[in-house]
Order: C-alpha cells, then sequence, then structure tokens
C-alpha cells in the first residue's frame, strides 16, 4: 500500500465527491457564501488535483446575498453517465438546507447548465446511477418517521433524467448506525447486485464517522452495516493529527481498487484554521461492503508538523457574488464598495484559502491613493470573525492598524503613522497570526493573536480561515491597487499572485 501525501487538496475543501470517467478523476467541494461557487478539480491518480473550473462559475442568480459565510453552497455531489456530468448541491440557509439543485454539462470545465430546482428537501444531495439506466436520488433530512433510530434520515426517489425531476414514490432508506446520531454525507454504491449506502454521522466535528448499510434492491429494505464506523479518528485521543474524519465518497480506479476520499481537520493545539480539507484514504470490500483503510483503520499520510507547502494557483473567490476585481500577475486592483466584511453584502473583497499552517501573505498600497478608503489584507473567517491590517486616513495623514471582530466584537489595535508605499501583510508560524507594516520608515508589529481566535473551534461555522485583500470605500472612491501580492511559506515566499485573469 502506498502512503499518500494527506491532505490531497489543502484549505477549506469540505464535503469531497469524486467521480472517474476513463483516466480521469473529477472532484467538487463545498464553497458557501464564496464565489465562484463549487471548484472542479481534476487528477489522474488522485493524489495531485488540479483546479480546472467551477460548477457556479458565472451565474447570477445564485441566491447568496445576505447569505451568512457559514450557509450558501453545500455538500455537492459530481456523477458521469453516458457522456453527461451531474452536480446536486444544496443552499442553505440558517445552517438548513434550503433549496437544492442540479447541473449538467459534457466538460467538466464549463460550462455548466443554469441549475434547475429539485422538489427535495435536506441537505448533503447525491445521485447513484443503477446498471440498468435508473438514476436515484438521495439526500439527508430530519427524521418524518414515528419511534426512527436517529434524528436525522436519509430518503430516496427516482430521477427522470429528460425532465430532471423527481419522480415516484418517496423511501426512506435508513436513520443511521449510531443510535441518537444525525446520518448525513448519504452516497450509494452497487456491487456484485447490492448496495451499499455511506453515510456520515456524529456531525462534522470531533464525533464525525462514515458508517453503512446494505441492501439488496435500491429502494431497500436498508440494514444497517455491523461493522459502522467503517472510519473515524475521534477514539484516537487529541494527539492525533487528523480530527473530524468523515463524509466519504468511493471512487474506483480503472484498475478496480476502491479509494475513498473523505474530509478532515489538521489541529495546532487543538484548534483548526484551515478548514475542512480532502485526505485521501485507501478502501477496499469484503462480503459485508466496504472497507475504510483496510488494515490501518485510519488515515495516514499526515504526520505532525510535516510541511506542507503549496505552489498551486490561487483559487481567488469574493463574497456572494462576482466582484470587479483585476488579477495581473501580483498586483490586484479593486475598485472599492461600501460594504463591510462584517455585513452580509458583496464586499470588495477578494480572497484565497490558506492551505498552510505556517505562511506569509501580503501586499503593498500607496498611501497617496487612501483617501476615503479603508484597506488592507485580511485574515477571514466568516463576517464575525476577521482580523485586517488596513489603512485609513486621519486627519493627520495615513495611518496602519489592525481592525476586525472576534465572535462578533469589535477589535482594534494601535495606530502607525505611515507614508510612502507601505507593505501590509500577516504572517503565521501555525500558532499566531502576526500583523505587519512596513515602508521607508521601518517596520511594525501591529498585533498579534493567537491562532485559536480564527480557528472554527472558536468562531463556529464551516469554513475555514481566507486571506485576501480588502477595499471599503465609497463607490466613488478609486480604485484601491494591491502590488506584489504574494503568499507562500515565510522563508521562501513566492511572488506573484498566481494567474493573469479578470476576475469577473
Ligand atoms: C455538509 C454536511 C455537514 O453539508 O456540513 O455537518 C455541511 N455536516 O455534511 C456543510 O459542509
Amino acid at each position: 500500500m502506498r502512503l499518500v501525501p494527506n491532505p490531497v487538496l489543502p484549505g477549506c475543501h469540505p464535503d469531497p465527491s469524486v467521480c472517474r470517467v476513463g483516466e480521469d478523476y473529477y472532484l467538487v467541494t463545498s464553497t458557501f457564501a464564496f464565489h465562484p461557487g463549487i471548484p472542479v478539480h481534476h487528477s489522474r491518480d488522485l493524489v495531485t488535483w488540479d483546479l480546472v473550473g467551477h460548477v457556479l462559475a458565472g451565474e447570477s442568480w445564485l441566491p447568496l446575498d445576505g447569505s451568512a459565510v457559514a450557509d450558501g453552497v453545500w455538500a455537492p455531489t459530481i456523477r458521469h453517465h453516458e457522456g453527461v456530468f451531474y452536480v446536486v448541491f444544496t443552499i442553505a440557509r440558517d445552517k438548513r438546507g434550503a433549496a437544492t439543485y442540479l447541473t449538467t454539462t459534457t466538460d467538466p470545465r464549463g460550462p455548466w447548465s443554469v441549475p434547475v430546482p429539485l422538489e427535495a428537501d435536506g441537505i448533503d444531495p447525491s445521485l447513484f446511477f443503477d446498471r440498468d439506466g435508473r438514476a436515484w436520488f438521495t439526500a439527508a433530512r430530519d427524521a418524518t418517521a414515528d419511534g426512527a433510530t436517529g434524528p436525522g434520515e436519509i430518503w430516496l426517489r427516482e430521477l427522470d433524467l429528460p425532465t430532471r425531476t423527481l419522480v415516484g414514490p418517496e423511501h426512506v432508506l435508513w436513520h443511521g448506525a449510531l443510535t441518537g446520531q444525525w446520518v448525513e454525507a448519504p452516497h450509494l454504491y452497487e456491487r456484485d447486485g447490492r448496495y451499499h449506502l455511506v453515510g456520515a454521522e456524529g456531525g462534522t466535528e470531533r464525533n464525525h464517522a462514515v458508517t453503512g448499510a446494505t441492501a439488496d434492491h435500491v429502494t431497500g429494505p436498508y440494514r444497517t452495516d455491523p461493522r459502522s464506523p467503517l472510519l473515524t479518528h475521534r477514539h484516537l485521543g487529541a494527539d492525533e493529527p487528523v480530527q473530524n474524519v468523515g463524509h466519504a465518497d468511493l471512487v474506483e480506479t480503472p484498475d478496480g481498487e476502491t479509494w475513498a476520499l473523505v474530509l478532515g481537520v489538521r489541529p495546532v493545539r487543538g484548534h483548526h484554521t484551515l478548514g475542512r480539507e480532502v485526505l485521501l484514504v485507501p478502501a477496499g470490500w469484503d462480503e459485508g461492503g466496504p472497507v475504510l483503510a483496510p488494515g490501518a483503520g485510519r488515515v495516514r499520510g499526515v504526520e505532525p508538523g510535516l510541511p506542507v507547502t503549496t505552489d498551486r494557483p490561487a483559487d481567488w473567490l469574493s463574497l456572494r457574488g462576482p466582484l470587479a476585481a483585476d488579477v495581473a500577475g501580483d498586483v490586484v486592483t479593486l475598485p472599492p464598495r461600501p460594504v463591510p466584511l462584517s455585513g452580509r453584502g458583496v464586499p470588495a473583497f477578494l480572497a484565497r484559502r490558506q492551505d498552510m499552517h505556517a505562511f506569509e501573505f501580503g501586499a503593498a498600497l500607496d498611501t497617496g491613493r487612501i483617501d476615503e478608503h479603508d484597506a488592507g489584507v485580511v485574515a477571514f473567517q466568516d463576517e464575525n470573525t476577521f482580523l485586517a491590517a488596513r489603512l485609513v486616513r486621519r486627519a493627520g495623514g495615513v495611518v496602519a492598524r489592525v481592525a476586525g471582530r472576534l465572535n462578533g466584537e469589535d477589535v482594534a489595535g494601535p495606530e502607525v503613522p505611515v507614508a510612502g508605499e507601505v507593505t501590509l501583510d500577516v504572517r503565521s508560524d501555525g500558532e499566531t497570526y502576526a500583523f505587519r507594516c512596513a515602508s521607508d520608515a521601518g517596520e511594525h508589529l501591529l498585533a498579534t493573536f493567537p491562532h485559536t481566535v480564527l480557528s472554527t473551534e472558536t468562531a463556529g461555522g464551516f469554513t475555514g480561515v481566507l486571506l485576501g485583500l480588502v477595499a471599503e470605500a465609497p463607490a466613488s472612491a478609486g480604485p484601491v491597487v494591491f502590488r506584489g501580492v504574494r503568499y507562500g511559506v515565510p522563508e521562501q515566499v513566492s511572488e506573484g499572485a498566481g494567474g493573469g485573469t479578470h476576475h469577473e
């Protein structure tokens, strides 16, 4: 068995779903209130994943304005059938499924069709194409039956492909393996004429677990796989480098090997800031059903302190909708917007995922162009928790300071007068976030915070930290030009913002 350098997709990429076509694998993940939505990553070996497009690239129909960061696009599933790729996903509101959509394409790089709503309750929709060509839709919702063994249930209905509607009777398949825990993340597989339902239970935090059930018919009855949990790290103790393992999707290689992609987190001192990441786990089958991490029983390939560096091109994200921003090499130009990061509109904010513990992210701004602006570099968890090194003009001139919010409370650091070109940056060694400003007049540490304040354990929510650029000002103010935008490990910061695209 080969050890893989997990995570195979670092940074906030929760709820992995994967399909294979020939030798090509395609992976989709959740994007919440970020735009563009649902990145599509491609791989030939399940280990190296390249971003090739987005399912929700330019659509302004997406009802994300007003959305909390943790809501929005949840848990897409990708499947391929007879030359067509299908993605189903949920839009969540108030941490509950509000609407479920289906979109298709023949080229996973896009464009994808305008999503059509499906009449479906709950979250974590999935599709299964049976050998006879029939398509089945499953999702997770609150239990509807009296006396159910769990608070959640997985339900199924047929998807009529020509009309893209759910048809026929509804079948409640399963209430989960672990009494009293909510079952979610269903995916169905057929093997040797038996149907295997894989789910997740215990919540997406420390008790997360992969569980399963089997049936002779796709519509059931399903019996809990008594080996459940099929995979979990909840019993491995706080020192285990990967925690919260669950939410699996299985894929078969052309050679007939089975692998699972799961989500997990890498806490530092019990707190994770990188969000839920994608991990690759060997799998197999026995007469009971799928075997995850055979012989190991845990996700391997991550050792404590393993430096996971990245040279991934940035997947620049805005919040809740498209933004007229220009990225050209390491220069990012942001027309300002009067929308605060603490609000629920579309701020002038362009960000990339923090995908390694120790990093430096920074950019240079010209104080001569800071007028009514409040602009700078941000470590962003959600609208209630973010920290930014920012420039603002006071009566006596431009100052740099840290301003942000921690769990909904405003925080502000001391103000340092600056002039000329000023570099603002945020650095982390994994245990702190330090914000600095530097100019010809010298370098100042503006403020340092423990990493715990930006962690999901403290802030709540479903995302990880994003590192971004913000330009808050009346729209009539001039654009803010960020030069020398860089992200990298502190010792060997690589120049270049990555990409040369107009982000629209
Ligand atoms: C996802 C669900 C979950 O849809 O979190 O707690 C949701 N579990 O599986 C958002 O990632």
